[in-house]
């Protein structure tokens, strides 16, 4: 009736359609063709307090390493060790902090999960040692399919132990991806998730400790049924067919812990879910220390094993509105650690939209600069007056101090890390109708420009704010009063926002990668009197509470 807060959760791994009021009567109809659906309704007093009662039943967050928080750059494309070492070098050189390189199909033996390409990284090991102390971190990509090749240790074993899919017939269903025909691992089962978390191992013993999760929904080019001339597919940018995906999903089989057998069509959604699930456990058991994981698929209740990137974008500004739309999404769902392909994966990014890009991504917890083969070169460098750049990307590390304490606190409550403003200004009706403007943990409110050619934006402040603007050398900080006001933001500056009687520590010089960052040595920026810091060495598995504390600010 109208008078009742309310959240629901429909729990299946199974196709959902929501007609959210298209007859136009106020009638919303959910509908899902599997049985066996799940419904939790949660009642709250408000919206903000039935996520929170759902965050809670959820689970608590995967936690990252501190260097996790760094700035990643990536590419489709990088082809060898030396390549890279470039890319990171050309970072150093011009001063652009970076924690992390992500590696992606490229640094596979013909895309083959767990191997390396001895011509391309003739010396893995030692390759991945000698950045760790350039502060760098390397980020291989995982994809969910296991190629068909009789030989390699990992295929035998999964054939030999009954751990992947299988079609109508009862054999092991084939499925076309990157390396040719694979077979897809059976992650419905405990077993099997374990035996594909061990594999890790491989990575884990070249010294490695961070990853993600591709091709996990599970997209397929083509199968045994579906013939490769029939190939229009999404991931080849081809129009999307869904119809035909639909098909290749009712053609093979997952066999449950009782026994019972069920089509991918009947719990497809979870797929992704639960590859993560199997790579964050085992990896829980392979190393003492935290490690960076995220997805390309998931499910609800797999953010306690991995954050997630929202996939394949694209180099336009729609895509970064959309990016600001996501967080609170994301996050209402337990994924903090989450965020898009910085500058966007499709298309060509023009200097002015991946320095707008990049400052929204300083405030979302994974900050990676993405883009795909055959694009535009999209690192920082390759653009005019790269100093902008770094100026922008400096705002990260200086804020460290505050955007690692507020995760880690949020992530230890249960509780999100970026909210809608509706959540933090709760009854003030303007807020309400505001999505381009988010609050980042406990004391930070941004309004990041998304407009192509702007000078500026609108900005609507529900209470008097201190307003930050950083000009890649210093905060200057003024007084703003509540309402709505005009600013003005250079491509080279950020603007954002500190609540009233809030606090945020800033670290108090920048660097080139957070293992020379000192987040205990800040300056405290904002109106407040006092703030709690999470503070820990960024690595440590116990994470508690415990580790808060308060800090005074000097009148
Ligand atoms: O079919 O590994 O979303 O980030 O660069 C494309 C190549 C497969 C999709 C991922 C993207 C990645 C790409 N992958």
């Amino acid at each position: 009736d109208g008078d009742r807060t309310f959240g629901a959760f429909f729990d299946t791994p199974a196709r959902v359609a929501f007609d959210m009021d298209s007859a136009g009567d106020g009638t919303i109809t959910v509908s899902c063709e599997a049985p066996g659906l799940c419904l939790y309704l949660i009642d709250g007093t408000d919206a903000y307090n039935v996520v929170k009662q759902f965050l809670g039943i959820i689970g608590p967050s995967f936690l990252p390493p501190l260097w996790a928080f760094g700035y990643g750059q990536s590419r489709w494309g990088y082809k060898s060790d030396k390549e890279i070492r470039r890319v990171a070098d050309k970072h150093r050189a011009l001063g652009i902090p970076l924690d992390y390189l992500c590696m992606d199909i490229d640094y596979m033996d013909r895309y083959i999960d767990f191997t390396v390409n001895g011509h391309r990284f003739p010396a893995m090991t030692q390759y991945v040692e000698d950045m760790k102390t350039k502060g760098l971190h390397l980020v291989p990509i995982v994809d969910a399919g296991i190629k068909i090749e009789p030989g390699n240790p990992v295929y035998d074993e999964g054939i030999q132990k009954g751990y992947f899919c299988t079609n109508r017939e009862g054999e092991n269903f084939q499925a076309e991806v990157w390396p040719g025909m694979t077979h897809f691992p059976d992650f419905l089962r405990a077993e099997v998730r374990e035996w594909f978390g061990e594999q890790y191992k491989f990575y884990t013993d070249l010294g490695l400790d961070g990853f993600w999760n591709d091709m996990n929904e599970p997209a397929i080019f083509s199968t045994e049924y579906r013939a490769k001339t029939a190939k229009p597919d999404a991931e080849r940018g081809d129009p999307v067919q869904p119809e035909r995906h639909i098909a290749d999903f009712k053609d093979f089989f997952h066999r449950l812990e009782d026994g019972t057998r069920v089509s991918n069509y009947e719990v497809h959604n979870i797929y992704g879910g639960l590859m993560t699930r199997a790579s964050g456990e085992g990896l829980d058991r392979l190393l003492d220390r935290r490690y960076l994981l995220f997805s390309r698929s998931s499910y609800i209740g797999a953010h306690r094993y991995g954050g997630i990137w929202t996939g394949d974008n694209a180099s336009t500004w729609h895509m970064l509105r959309q990016n600001v739309y996501h967080m609170p999404s994301l996050n209402m769902c337990g994924f903090l650690f989450s965020g898009a392909d910085t500058g966007g994966f499709g298309g060509n990014a023009g200097r002015e939209l991946l320095l707008r890009w990049l400052a929204v991504s300083v405030f979302t917890p994974l900050m990676r600069n993405h883009s795909a083969l055959g694009t535009r070169r999209q690192e920082c460098y390759r653009y005019q007056n790269p100093e902008d750049f770094k100026a922008v990307i400096s705002l990260r590390y200086r804020l460290l101090p505050y955007l690692y304490s507020e995760f880690m606190k949020a992530a230890l409550r249960q509780d999100m890390f970026i909210l809608p403003m509706a959540f933090g200004f709760l009854g003030d009706e303007t807020a309400r109708r505001i999505e381009d403007q988010l609050l980042v943990g406990e004391s930070i409110m941004i309004a990041p420009v998304l407009e192509k050619g702007a000078l500026g934006r609108k900005v609507y402040l529900p209470e008097p704010m201190t307003e930050v603007r950083w000009d890649g050398e210093e905060f200057r900080c003024t007084g703003a009063d509540a309402g709505t006001r005009e600013i003005t933001v250079p491509l080279n500056e950020v603007v954002f926002y500190i609540r009233k009687d809030c606090l945020v520590p800033v670290a108090k010089t920048t660097a080139a990668s957070t293992a020379e960052l000192d987040l205990s040595d800040v300056e405290l920026l904002g109106t407040g009197t006092a703030y709690r810091q999470y503070l820990d060495d960024g690595y440590t598995k116990d994470c508690s509470l415990e580790r808060c504390t308060v800090l005074q600010k000097e009148p």
